[in-house]
């Protein structure tokens, strides 16, 4: 229903994404873009790059007016960076005459834990840099601008998208259900980690800090937290309807990510029956979802059979560390192919909170399309009627026998 696809290399002009399957006729807020690409740049320990970068995505076609027309929606973020990579990165055979910036080396020295060894075999590169351009987390701004809009349509039905941080290389909670949605959503945006407790947070300052000093990197992990989806997104009915197995793929898709967690995602593995399931109770005079009952508990974090269920959604990311370490690891040197310490680049030390924006984006696109499955219709006033209709059918079957 919603696809997109992204194109664009982290020193190169800029970064495009195309976004089809938008319905018509919902108004865009071009500021709100803005904001979460902002927010993506922000975080405690994000490097020396995210204050060349000030993003910002140009609309190119599919609005009028400020509203969708039905057509693909295609979006470019330019990197300010490029003026200092024309002479390393540029199209053309030979540099352009008002190139700027060095003559760069070519790359021979992959970095464990980076895509650039296995991607210079794949690809038959001799130049690291061919692999490490597209496979830096760079790309991750556009997801989150075609995300920014995912959550605007989602937004027109009242459904809202937050996340939170809640731990560093293991420092901070160790519960992250703990964490209301409330307080995810009262996180504001000059928070330095995004993360809902101040005290865990200052831990979790203390340890990206140590891991600066000694030229080591951090991971971590955040939540998504969705609140206001309607009951039946996603199927049970065949494996690749599975909504909790498209959300995995989503949030596994963004670099560094090593698990994903649905609830109390791998807990579940450790708890008996009675203490996992969340009991259904009647709760009559509930609005949102118009169903007649709740869970006192969430551990299922929204889904059961794939499905949504009417209770918040929760999904958690795991990401390893940043593979660029100012203290390299040993490599191999492919160009003499004898032992070499790794590449040393430019990079961020953590960037966990970064990633927390970008799940947020990703859980966005996934959710959308599975809005748009079941409500479909090309235009919003079509997916309004959808909507409403289903809403009333669910309020009915609710409702007493008298
Ligand atoms: C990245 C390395 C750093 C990060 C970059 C991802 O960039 P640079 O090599 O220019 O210092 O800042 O992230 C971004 C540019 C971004 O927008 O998130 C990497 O190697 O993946």
């Amino acid at each position: 229903m919603l696809r997109f696809l992204t194109a664009g290399e982290s020193h190169g002009k800029g970064l495009v994404v195309i976004l089809e399957g938008m319905p018509a006729g919902l108004t865009l807020d071009f500021d709100a873009i803005t904001a979460q690409l902002r927010r993506r740049q922000g975080g405690y320990g994000r490097g020396r790059r995210m204050a060349i970068e000030s993003d910002q995505a140009e609309v190119l076609s599919g609005v009028r007016s400020a509203e969708t027309i039905g057509a693909p929606i295609a979006l470019l973020i330019r990197n300010r960076d490029w003026e200092n990579w024309k002479q390393t990165m540029h199209a053309e055979a030979e540099p352009p005459p008002d190139a700027g910036g060095p003559v760069r080396p070519v790359v021979t020295r992959p970095r464990p834990g980076h895509a650039d060894l296995a991607g210079v075999l794949k690809y038959d590169r001799t130049d690291i840099r061919d692999v490490l351009e597209r496979a830096s987390a760079r790309e991750t701004a556009a997801r989150v601008a075609a995300g920014a809009l995912a959550r605007q349509l989602l937004g027109h039905f009242d459904i809202s998208i937050v996340s939170h941080v809640y731990a560093i290389n293991g420092v901070g909670l160790s519960n992250p259900l703990g964490v209301t949605f409330e307080e995810a959503q009262a996180i504001g945006p000059d928070s330095a980690l995004r993360c809902a407790d101040p005290q865990a947070e200052a831990q979790m300052i203390a340890e990206i800090d140590r891991c600066r000093e000694a030229g080591d990197t951090a991971g971590g992990a955040f939540e998504v937290i969705v609140r206001g989806l309607p009951v039946g997104l996603g199927s049970y009915v065949q494996w690749d309807r599975k909504l909790d197995g498209r959300l995995a793929q989503a949030i596994l898709s963004i670099p560094a990510i090593k698990g994903v967690g649905i609830g109390i995602g791998p807990g579940a593995a450790t708890v008996p029956g009675s203490r996992m399931h969340d009991e259904i109770v009647p709760a009559p005079a509930r609005v949102r979802p118009p169903i007649g009952v709740a869970r006192p508990t969430n551990n299922a974090g929204g889904l059961e059979g794939g499905v949504t269920n009417g209770e918040d959604l929760r999904v958690s990311g795991y990401m390893k560390p940043i593979a660029t370490l100012m203290k390299p690891l040993r490599s191999v040197d492919l160009a003499q192919m004898t032992e070499a310490p790794a590449t040393v680049e430019r990079s961020d030390v953590c960037a966990v909170s970064a990633a927390a924006v970008v799940g947020e984006a990703v859980v966005s696109l996934v959710l959308a399309d599975a809005f748009l499955e079941k409500f479909s219709g090309d235009s919003i006033r079509e997916i309004e009627q959808n909507f409403e209709a289903s809403t009333r059918r669910l309020r009915a079957r609710s409702q007493k026998p008298h």
